[in-house]
């Protein structure tokens, strides 16, 4: 009887200690989801880089650009929608300029171009 008392403890015990390290394992992910940025955030940074490709009708525009460090962005070539399109006027694939970006939500922007 005694014996079985103990194995009865025992086996709680263990039931008990998986059940905590259930718990803390799975805290970490629902912490993590907390800190999910609402899509509508508005991040921003400026950036230097080339002309890859206008399309003036879509008013999007192809940069080549140098890593963004307040976007986190490492170096690459991608599309920004111009905002407003007329900043696209007088620019012509291969010039360098700066620009500002908007990357808050879906395709990000550029805000301001600037040529040097
Ligand atoms: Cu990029």
């Amino acid at each position: 009887m005694r014996a079985t008392l103990l194995a009865l403890a025992t086996s709680l015990t263990f039931a008990t200690a998986e059940t905590a390290a259930a718990q803390s394992a799975a805290k970490p992910m629902a912490d993590m989801s907390g800190m999910t940025m609402p899509a509508s955030a508005a991040k921003t940074g400026k950036g230097t880089g080339a002309i890859m490709a206008i399309d003036p009708k879509a008013a999007t525009v192809s940069i080549r650009h140098q890593p963004i460090a307040a976007l986190g962005w490492p170096a690459m070539t991608m599309t920004f929608k111009a905002t407003p399109g007329s900043l696209l006027k007088d620019l012509k694939v291969g010039q360098k300029i700066g620009f500002d970006v908007n990357a808050g939500s879906g395709l990000p922007e550029v805000t301001a171009i600037r040529k040097p």
